[in-house]
């Protein structure tokens, strides 16, 4: 059985990392899986995303058994491994939901962070890991942890090593929703997605990013640039179309 699956339902990709028995621990093999499925996700076809996991975790980071004794470097590892599948999810124009169906811990935390929406269980848990093993966040979670959280938040939760339930993930600012199937929410919130002008959807996550390290000028400039762009598509005549026929619109992603 593979590491990764992926699967299709319509416009939707769900892509489930498939070793329940060790929390999905990545090793080199699940990041192999993954990257190929990040490459399927890119197809136009799919217009939204669903990162999983198999079993009772979610991610638990790097398979610590894989590093143990061996004298590796851990930067290099990173920046051949983790680095290309963080630039992958952030580099889709479209959005990746992970459904944090359980433990959810070091890499996998920064994992969770890298995807544009995070739907918790109520049963899903938060565990910084890294520094309880003498590690700094890495795999992009110092990143974007500070900007879902804010810097004081960020450092009292990573710096602390304690674990974070749902509602506290919730209460940070760490996730959008808690339900009580991840999974299934986070499908409906795919199929929601899918439905909705792809171009329009893409361009507005890379906006939100540009406009995380932007002055108001180059963002006022970047909105202009994207929206001039976005009111030459056909979805934008089609949505403007439909509102005055008033009937549902057809998006076709063009
Ligand atoms: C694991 C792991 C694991 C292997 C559970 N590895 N087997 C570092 C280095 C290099 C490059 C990249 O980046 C990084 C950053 C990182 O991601 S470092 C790793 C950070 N993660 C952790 O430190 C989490 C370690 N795991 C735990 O603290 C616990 O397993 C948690 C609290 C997540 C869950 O506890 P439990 O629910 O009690 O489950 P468990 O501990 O019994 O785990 C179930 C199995 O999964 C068990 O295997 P076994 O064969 O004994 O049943 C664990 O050994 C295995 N597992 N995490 N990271």
């Amino acid at each position: 059985m593979s590491d990764v699956l992926t699967g299709r339902d319509g416009a939707v990709l769900t892509v489930t990392l498939n070793r329940p028995e060790k929390l999905n621990a990545l090793t080199a093999g699940v990041h192999a899986g993954l990257h190929d499925a990040l490459a399927e996700a890119a197809d136009d076809e799919i217009r939204a995303v669903v990162l999983t996991g198999a079993g009772r975790g979610f991610c638990v980071g790097q398979d610590l058994t894989e590093f143990q004794g061996a004298a590796r470097d851990v930067g290099a590892h990173l920046r051949a491994t983790y680095h290309p599948t963080i630039h992958a999810i952030r580099g889709l124009d479209k959005p990746v939901i992970a459904a944090v169906n359980g433990v959810c811990a070091g890499a996998g935390l920064s994992l969770a962070a890298a995807c544009d929406l995070r739907i918790a269980a109520d049963s899903a848990t938060f565990v910084p890991g890294f520094v309880s093993i003498g590690l700094i966040p890495d795999s992009g979670g110092s990143w974007f942890i500070v900007r879902l959280l804010g810097q004081a938040r960020a450092f009292a939760f990573m710096s602390s090593g304690r674990t974070a339930t749902a509602a506290d993930a919730l209460e940070l600012g760490l996730v959008n929703e808690v339900v009580e199937d991840a999974g299934a929410r986070a499908a409906e919130v795919a199929v929601a997605y899918a439905a909705l002008p792809p171009l329009a959807v893409g361009m507005t996550k890379h906006l939100f990013e540009h406009a995380v390290t932007a002055t108001l000028d180059e963002q006022l400039e970047q909105e202009a640039k994207l929206q001039s762009l976005a009111a030459q598509s056909e979805d934008f005549r089609e949505g403007v179309t439909a509102f005055l026929e008033k009937r549902p619109p057809m998006f076709s992603g063009r």
